[in-house]
């Protein structure tokens, strides 16, 4: 199967990333990973100042998947600018690399941009609307409140020319009105799904397992209800969307393109197997040559994206 595609205006050497939170900058996992195999990569949301995170554990595992609350652990703005973007710039070339950005007020994320914007190294931005671990808020994020998604957007968008794609939540109850709100205020793209909240107790004492308490789930388990999100998007827009939650091998990356993605995003899989992406592209290829499916672009992607805003979703 023929995987380059083309989305944003650029063209990219196959539809796989990985998502944010589970790569660093890409020079954490150079050694165990040939970045410039990858479609692309998302680099953790990066913030003002630096965050330490959330008390440990942060991570903790289930049968369908893993619950995390990070905290938005990362070294902020200003190694972001000096850092990690510039290894970037010196060493990936053939990825695609999207910066993730994450405020607590709309203000931090313009000032993000603006901090951003003339640095080398990225593509776009991610605009992480949807962290289901941020207190600051009261644990609600930006995604569920469509005022606050349009106020965000559309100040990155006055301050940007690059492409700017929105990373929205699962647990939306009004997931396509939230894309239209998103798209009028000027993002790109979608990225979705963010993690869902969730909650895993010691059964004998009744406490957390993560040091946090609550935090968002991912794996496996996530995969339908990133599904559904992608589809329901689908129905909404037209704009591009890198589908994630849940992808382990090749049929789960083709189950996201018929649901309406352009792209797929990897995460909680390249936990358990630092090469699950690399492992992922060439299953593609053998999908490809066993299914008779030639083109992702040409026969995944558009096929469905037309019949998905014809209607014929639920
Ligand atoms: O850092 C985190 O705890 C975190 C973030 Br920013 C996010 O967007 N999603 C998630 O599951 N964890």
């Amino acid at each position: 199967m023929r995987l380059q595609t083309h989305v944003l205006g650029m063209d990219f050497q196959n539809p796989v990333l990985l998502a944010a939170g589970t790569c660093g900058f890409g020079m954490e996992l150079e050694d165990v990973l040939d970045l410039e195999a990858l479609g692309g990569f998302v680099t953790k949301s990066v913030t003002l100042e630096p965050r330490r995170g959330n008390p440990a554990p942060r991570v903790a595992e289930f049968p369908a998947g893993m619950l995390n609350s990070i905290g938005l652990a990362n070294p902020g703005l200003a190694a972001a600018r000096s850092e990690k973007l510039p290894w970037i710039a010196r060493n990936v070339r053939n990825a695609r690399v999207f910066v993730s950005i994450a405020g607590h007020t709309v203000d931090e994320y313009l000032r993000l941009v603006e901090g951003l914007d003339g640095v080398d190294g990225f593509v776009g931005f991610e605009v992480n609307l949807s962290c289901p671990n941020d207190a600051r808020r009261g644990g609600a994020p930006f995604a569920l409140d469509p005022d606050a998604v349009s106020d965000v957007l559309s100040g990155c968008r006055a301050r940007t020319q690059r492409p700017l794609v929105a990373k929205l939540a699962p647990n939306d109850p009004n997931l396509a009105g939230t894309v239209r709100r998103a798209e009028a205020a000027g993002a790109d793209a979608l990225t979705l799904v963010n993690t869902l909240p969730g909650l895993l107790l010691h059964p004998s004492t009744g406490s957390p397992e993560l040091g946090a308490g609550a935090g968002g789930m991912s794996g496996p388990g996530l995969r339908p209800a990133g599904l559904r999100a992608v589809r329901e998007a689908r129905t909404a827009t037209a704009l591009p969307i890198f589908g994630v939650g849940g992808v382990l091998a090749a049929p789960d990356a083709v189950a996201y393109a018929r649901a309406g993605a352009d792209l797929v995003q990897m995460g909680t899989a390249t936990f358990a197997a630092a090469r699950a992406a690399p492992a992922l592209i060439r299953g593609l290829e053998r999908w490809g040559r066993r299914h008779g499916v030639t083109s992702w672009r040409d026969e995944l992607v558009r096929a469905h994206t037309l019949e998905a805003t014809r209607g014929t979703t639920s």
